[in-house]
């Protein structure tokens, strides 16, 4: 591991930075100190959406502005902490109307739309579960995680709904109740805009509890179905204090994540962490562009920035001279999440914008970020930092009976964090087995290997299981291949991730024909269309290898192992023994 630290030093008219205070470690960290800094509610309750809005109405940030909305087509509209408040208690009211209430899940499937925002923070104040369902997901993606959800209402558009939902509404029986955002009643629709104005805008405080349930986040694993990581109120200790630690948010601060609140970025710190810093919050309705990004970073003069590595890819492919003669002179903090973020990208960051972009770590599971290139530490470029306070981190090796092997510094392991902190998932839906194959003794284990050096930073190496990340999008192997097992010519179907340099990896499929069908190019782009038309563009393979036969373990399953190596060229001894093993589930 070479590296040359990054050192910062504040700017001379800058405020110090509000991160790890000093005071606090002193004293020592806890997250009931965390906990206390919240709001609350009476009877010990505590709810997200509370803390998000109507607590900074209460604390004067009222006429703040929340949320910025920038349309695809030029629009822009912009939402105050009081008509938040007043917008989530509208839905809220109205979810009650509908008889929808605590624990019942309450899905989107929609772009970055206001009406997104809207609905999760009613949902959460009625104690129903919000649980986002990324809009570029084609049908069966959507339906499965509908059905699994078991949701009882929708919020999406139209076009969304005719193309993703209508077709197959007959197999999501739960699904009571359909809202469009730009549509009118119909037979089996209901206008959300006609529904909201009959509704009122006062209600009284949420009585949920910290252990409620509040969100839902699809994810995948190396087998089986996308699981449900289940979150609590409790997560907003978490999401409130990362967001000032690790984000340096201040009141008045602009904000801008760019990620889609249909993955856990996007709502962890696309909506929670910015609302309860009092920040106001920018969204993008548009997709990447990178004049179009340069523009909003310097119009909105945007003080904070948290994006993604295929993002900064894509920024640096285009070159530095995009950048120039916009004035981003507001940008105080840049940070970076979802896949590894290398050295270049780090320097890219401050040669050309002025700050070296800061790696943090963090998984739907582990709710907020966990691991960080924290403000007030010099930066090791190519690391995801060191552990928040509260956050035991440590490398381990799984012993067979259970237990775990803490391993030494520069040891390479699997990534582990002690439990207990606010924003851990609770469960997966239904899947109390696969939630508990998580855990070895009080440690959760997170599928990444990792190596932890002498002063305490980790560096990412790798997944253990055969998940990948596409564009920053998690995408495991069973809903791909699945798809393609659909298709009346293949008889088998592997799928591996093939490096990229902008996207980090690309979803690859391999092949294997059923007899009487030729492996030829007219069948190969068939099968790439058959997929993308039901996985849609984010999870769909972009390219398909046919073989006489895929690798098999004796028991008969796929050795996407075998398959990597052969991509890359490598005989299969080569790939570390470490990275990807077979049978290691994540
Ligand atoms: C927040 C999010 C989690 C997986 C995680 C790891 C990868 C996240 C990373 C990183 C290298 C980083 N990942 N941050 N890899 N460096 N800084 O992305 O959640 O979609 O659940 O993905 O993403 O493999 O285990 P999720």
């Amino acid at each position: 591991m070479s590296w040359t630290p990054i050192c910062k030093k504040p700017a001379p008219d800058e405020p110090a930075p509000n991160l790890i205070d000093e005071t606090v470690m002193r004293a020592g960290f806890s997250w009931e100190n965390a906990r206390a800094e919240l709001a609350g509610l009476p009877n010990g309750g505590l709810n997200i959406a509370y803390e998000a809005v109507d607590r900074q109405v209460e604390a004067g940030l009222g006429k703040t502005v929340a949320l910025r909305w920038l349309g695809k087509n030029g629009e822009r509209r912009e939402y105050t902490y009081a008509d938040l408040a007043h917008l989530s208690n509208r839905f809220a009211n109205l979810l009650e109307r509908l008889g929808i209430g605590k624990g019942d899940r309450v899905c989107t499937l929609a772009g970055r739309i206001p009406e997104l925002y809207v609905t999760a923070l009613g949902t959460l104040k009625v104690g129903a579960v919000f649980c986002p369902l990324f809009s570029a997901f084609g049908p069966e993606p959507v339906r499965v995680r509908v059905a699994k959800s078991r949701a009882r209402l929708l919020v999406t558009t139209s076009l969304l709904y005719q193309r993703k939902i209508l077709p197959q509404r007959e197999q999501l029986p739960d699904l009571e109740h359909v809202l469009l955002a730009d549509g009118d009643d119909d037979s089996n629709v209901r206008s959300f805009h006609t529904l909201m104005e009959a509704e009122s805008d006062r209600r009284a405080p949420p009585t949920t509890l910290p252990e409620d349930w509040a969100l839902l986040h699809f994810t995948s694993g190396t087998t089986g179905a996308p699981k449900g990581a289940v979150h609590v109120h409790d997560a907003v200790a978490a999401h409130r204090l990362t967001g000032r630690w690790v984000l340096d948010l201040r009141p008045g601060d602009v904000f801008w994540c760019t990620a889609d609140p249909g993955w856990v970025t996007g709502v962890s710190y696309g909506i929670i962490a910015p609302l309860t810093n009092g920040v106001t919050l920018v969204v993008d309705e548009a997709e990447f562009d990178a004049r179009r990004w340069y523009a909003i970073l310097a119009r909105e003069r945007v003080n904070v920035w948290y994006t993604a590595p295929t993002a900064i890819r894509m920024l640096m492919k285009v070159g530095a001279d995009a950048a120039h003669g916009h004035d981003l002179s507001a940008l105080r903090f840049m940070a970076s999440v979802g896949e590894p973020l290398n050295p270049e990208g780090v320097i890219w960051g401050l040669e050309t914008l002025g700050q070296p972009f800061h790696d943090t770590w963090w998984q739907t599971e582990t709710g907020a970020i966990m691991i960080a290139n924290t403000r007030d530490r010099d930066i090791r470029p190519g690391s995801m930092g060191q552990p928040l306070p509260g956050v035991e981190a440590a490398i381990v090796r799984r012993r067979s009976d259970g237990g775990v092997d803490l391993l030494e510094s520069g040891e390479e392991g699997e990534l582990a964090l002690r439990t207990g902190w606010p924003s851990m998932f609770r469960g997966y839906l239904e899947d109390e087995a696969r939630y508990r194959q998580c855990f070895a003794a009080d440690w959760y284990l997170s599928g990444d290997l990792a190596t932890r050096d002498a002063d305490g930073y980790f560096w990412f190496l790798g997944r253990s299981g055969d998940v990948i990340k596409t564009s920053g999008h998690l995408i495991g192997p069973f809903e791909v291949e699945n798809v393609l097992l659909e298709h009346p010519a293949v008889a088998e179907a592997g799928m591996i991730g093939k490096p990229d340099d902008y996207a980090g990896q690309i979803v690859k499929v391999f092949v294997a024909l059923k007899p009487d069908h030729a492996p030829d190019d007219a069948l190969r782009r068939e099968l790439l269309g058959f997929a993308r038309n039901r996985l849609g563009p984010a999870v769909a393979p972009r390219e398909l290898e046919f073989m006489s036969d895929l690798p098999k373990t004796r028991s008969g399953k796929i050795m996407r192992r075998l398959l990597r190596a052969q991509e890359l060229g490598l005989p299969p001894g080569d790939l570390s023994t470490l990275e990807n093993n077979d049978g290691n589930e994540s």
